[in-house]
């Protein structure tokens, strides 16, 4: 028996845990749409054949403006949300150049993980946040 679940389409993505003097930097999602209004770290899915660290160096340069190295794998993780599932890789990351801008986002924020309780993030993150 075929549940639900296993009809739904499954995507690799990746995202950047961007420290900067004891903060990470994070996005707001737009209002409209998938996840609306909610705290994100930059990152998206990963392309057929890319290795996950240049898809996340593309993602940032595409979201954020910045320059990154990628560093050490934090955690990955698993979740189902309606529509599709996703498996969620977070990694440590460290800014090589550029000034953050918002293209994606409708503001970005560098928060200190003792006020990440403050914001509303995906029901994903919360499955790894207390590793940061
Ligand atoms: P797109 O490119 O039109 O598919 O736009 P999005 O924003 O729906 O998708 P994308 O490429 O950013 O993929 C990220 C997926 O992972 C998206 O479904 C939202 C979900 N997600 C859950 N937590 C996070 C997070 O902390 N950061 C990011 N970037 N995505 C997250």
């Amino acid at each position: 028996v075929r549940t639900a679940k296993a009809g739904v389409p499954h995507y690799d993505v990746v995202v950047a845990a961007i420290m900067k003097d004891g903060t990470y930097l994070l996005g707001r999602r737009p209002e409209q749409g998938l996840l609306g209004g909610l705290w994100e770290f930059p990152g998206g899915k990963v392309r057929p054949g890319e290795a996950p660290e240049d898809a996340l160096v593309r993602e940032v340069r595409e979201e954020v403006g910045l320059k990154i190295r990628v560093g050490d794998l934090v955690a990955t993780v698993n979740h189902a949300y309606s529509h599709f599932r996703i498996t969620l890789s977070v990694y440590r990351c460290r800014v090589v150049s550029g000034t953050v801008q918002a293209k994606t986002h409708t503001a970005l924020r560098w928060v200190k993980p003792c006020d990440f309780e403050k914001l509303a993030f995906p029901k994903a993150n919360h499955k790894f946040l207390r590793y940061l």
